[in-house]
């Protein structure tokens, strides 16, 4: 009535004035569920793999691991989940089940399970163990139960998925509350499947039923964020490296895999996921998971290959700091404990972050916006911006899309990060922006970005001193809601030298930053100041491993641990004949050779062969294939057979195998001879290609 009257009195529509002056904003665009606004609020956690495979050095069990070889004497929940949260984690996915069927908790559902392993008598429950060790030191549980099962002598029927149902029915109503439901992609393919050792393959996108399966979750854990490969709650980025988009939408419209590939470059499945939609159909937002060693399970031979603090907080720029979430891979030993290794470098990165984000220099700073929605400081104005409320917010009114921000820090400051967030209440509404520092009286451009989101985080590559800085939003699709904004300085420090080596067997080392000089050893120890100084390009004729570190005055940078094969100087690809494939063996993992199947050969489970002549006769014990780093999934290998030979006529087949999760996680993949073997030439046999017909191989070594 009121507004009718209003309406009439004032001559034009009141909804108009309604609409401009109303404090709330519209939401804009999809809007994230109470699940994903927690999953948004938890930002980072770590995904912990321990199980079978921990016992036979494997990324991937087959199936038919006898329970008996788990019997981890120190299992300790709280050292692991301890460790997580020094590292600055706020929760952690266990995965309660890997694709070898495996169960960490005692199922009724399936006989191969803790129970029926020698641990604490088979009394144990390490999924109890888990949560418990979570909940006494406040940190989120959240579970990862495969539906690939190699197991199981029912997958790939409908027993099996009742079975799979079954289980999330357990894990859920037993383990709860979750933050997180994980499900993973790999599915179907060969396995012990009750003894059958078969190939089964699945239809990914019917059989399971998600509609029904995922509703289990819904109604037993309705907080918990499922996640998936295209989602539903949370999808997963697309690469297991840890890094989103540059540019990174939270909100995605999910293709059917085959949709969302791009046959005529062979660029992996998911691709999109990297960046998501800009005028995505579902608040979808990405998960960056990549595991603190090379693969997600432990093994001994990568103690010294667990990612540096730095390296971490590289990964923390480009996954949280693009708005999406970092889950980090943690594995336990056969202990049942995180190595010291691990431990040490979670700690390092945990005090990085909060040395790092501590201080928000703009805590006493003066804004000055120009619109001020309704002109309400108190309701919209920017004093909520460096309240820490990922929802409180400085908004402006219906149409303003481009204002500007300028903010007097009242003295000068150094910082090279820059924060800033959006109420994702109201949706992903700002498409980009720049930034800029009053430095002589001139306002220099020094940054700029696209998309927001939950939280952006601008590194930039020097330190910047400013007394005032301005943000200019440059396109948006709504009025603004900024609940956020930081400048911060990270910790000075020297990054870790480059090793790379020639075909010769040349060393070579370099550092990005100056420095007053870089030493390093061959020995196996961790370089001090007063190790050698590189001074030039130095032969490691043999195998070995090279460590090296960045030195400035009292300074001393990250561990930079590179391990070499035989040096390959007289070696030779003798056979395919054609082409000409020097990039196998140049000692260099970034360039790429291409082997085509057999002459003749068109089956597309015919292998692809190479002879290589190694010069002289060698001990081999071990051998190593590097996949191209690429995202296309055309030519990679993954399952192979290694032969020796002293005469290139008469092979020995020294190994046999497949490389697991190759397409998701592409590092190399060292495969040890059951016993050392001696000979002259050495055939790798590409028996089955993922996709395409030619394998694409970017480095052999031997050791
Ligand atoms: C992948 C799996 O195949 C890996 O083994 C690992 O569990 C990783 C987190 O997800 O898809």
């Amino acid at each position: 009535m009121v507004k009718k009257f209003l309406t009439l009195l004032l001559g034009f529509s009141f909804s108009f004035v309604e609409s401009s002056y109303a404090q709330e904003p519209k939401p804009w665009g999809p809007v994230p569920s109470s699940a994903q606004l927690q999953w948004h609020e938890t930002g980072m956690y770590c995904l912990i793999h321990f199980g079978p495979d921990t016992y036979t050095d494997k990324e991937w069990g087959y199936g038919d691991e006898d329970p008996a070889i788990f019997n981890p004497q120190n299992f300790d929940a709280l050292q692991i989940v301890g460790a997580a949260k020094a590292g600055g984690f706020n929760g952690v996915v266990v995965v309660a089940k890997h694709h070898d069927g495996f169960c960490l908790w005692p199922t009724k559902t399936t006989e191969h399970n803790i129970s029926k392993s020698p641990w604490k008598n088979g009394k144990g429950d390490m999924i109890m163990e888990f949560k418990k060790a979570c909940d006494q030191l406040g940190l989120k549980l959240g579970l990862y139960c495969s539906p690939w099962d190699r197991n199981s002598p029912l997958y790939g029927t409908q027993a099996y998925v009742d079975i799979y149902r079954e289980q999330l029915r357990e894990l859920y109503t037993n383990y709860g509350p979750v933050f997180m439901s994980w499900h993973d992609g790999a599915n179907g393919g060969d396995g012990y499947y009750g003894g059958a050792r078969e190939k089964r393959t699945i239809d990914r996108t019917t059989y399971y039923g998600w509609d029904t399966t995922w509703k289990i979750v819904r109604d037993l854990q309705p907080m918990a964020a499922i996640f998936g490969d295209v989602g539903p709650d949370v999808r997963w980025v697309g690469n297991e490296e840890g890094h989103a988009g540059e540019t990174c939408w939270q909100t995605y419209t999910p293709h059917a895999p085959e949709e969302d590939a791009i046959p005529a470059n062979g660029f992996v499945k998911y691709w999109e996921a990297t960046t998501g939609h800009r005028d995505g159909k579902y608040w979808m937002p990405a998960e960056c998971d990549v595991p603190l060693r090379p693969g997600w399970f432990y093994h001994a031979a990568d103690d010294a290959k667990v990612k540096s603090p730095y390296v971490l907080l590289d990964l923390y720029f480009k996954s949280v700091g693009r708005g999406a979430g970092l889950d980090l891979g943690l594995s336990p030993d056969r202990r049942g404990i995180l190595h010291e290794n691990d431990v040490n470098v979670l700690k390092e990165f945990g005090n990085i972050l909060k040395e790092t984000f501590s201080t928000n220099l703009l805590k006493d700073a003066k804004f000055e916006a120009s619109n001020v929605r309704g002109n309400n400081h108190k309701l919209s104005g920017t004093s909520f911006l460096t309240d820490t409320d990922p929802y409180s917010y400085w908004a402006t009114d219906d149409g303003v899309k481009t204002p500007e921000l300028t903010v007097d820090l009242g003295k000068n400051a150094t910082f090279n990060i820059i924060k800033i967030r959006e109420n994702i209440k109201l949706g992903q509404r700002i498409d980009s922006f720049t930034v800029y520092a009053l430095k002589d009286k001139r306002w220099e451009q020094i940054a700029g970005a696209t998309s927001i989101g939950s939280m952006r985080l601008i590194r930039l590559p020097q330190y910047h001193t400013a007394r005032k800085i301005r943000i200019r939003i440059d396109r948006s699709a709504a009025s603004v809601a900024i609940s956020e904004l930081g400048l911060y300085a990270e910790p000075v420090h020297l990054t870790a030298p480059e090793i790379v080596r020639d075909k010769q067997g040349f060393v070579r080392l370099t550092t990005a930053t100056p420095v007053s000089g870089i030493r390093y050893t061959t020995d196996g120890t961790e370089p001090t100041a007063i190790s050698t100084v590189y001074t030039g390009p130095f032969l490691l004729k043999s195998n070995g491993v090279v460590k090296a570190k960045a030195f400035k005055d009292r300074l001393a940078g990250g561990l930079s641990v590179k391990e070499f094969g035989l040096v390959k100087a007289s070696w030779k690809v003798v056979s395919p004949v054609k082409g000409d494939l020097s990039a196998l063996i140049d000692d260099n993992e970034f360039t790429v050779a291409e082997v085509a199947r057999k002459e003749g050969a068109i089956a597309p489970s015919s292998p692809a062969e190479v002879i290589i002549d190694l010069g002289d006769v060698t001990k081999i014990r071990s051998f190593t294939f590097f996949p191209p780093q690429s995202t296309s999934r055309s030519g990679l290998v993954d399952q192979y057979a290694f032969y020796v030979s002293d005469d290139n006529r008469s092979w020995r087949l020294a190994a046999k195998g497949e490389f697991s999760n190759i397409a998701a996680n592409r590092i190399g993949q060292k495969i040890k001879l059951n016993e050392p073997v001696n000979g002259r030439f050495i055939k790798f046999v590409a028996l089955n290609l993922i996709e395409g017909n030619k394998a694409s191989v970017a480095e052999l070594s031997v050791n």
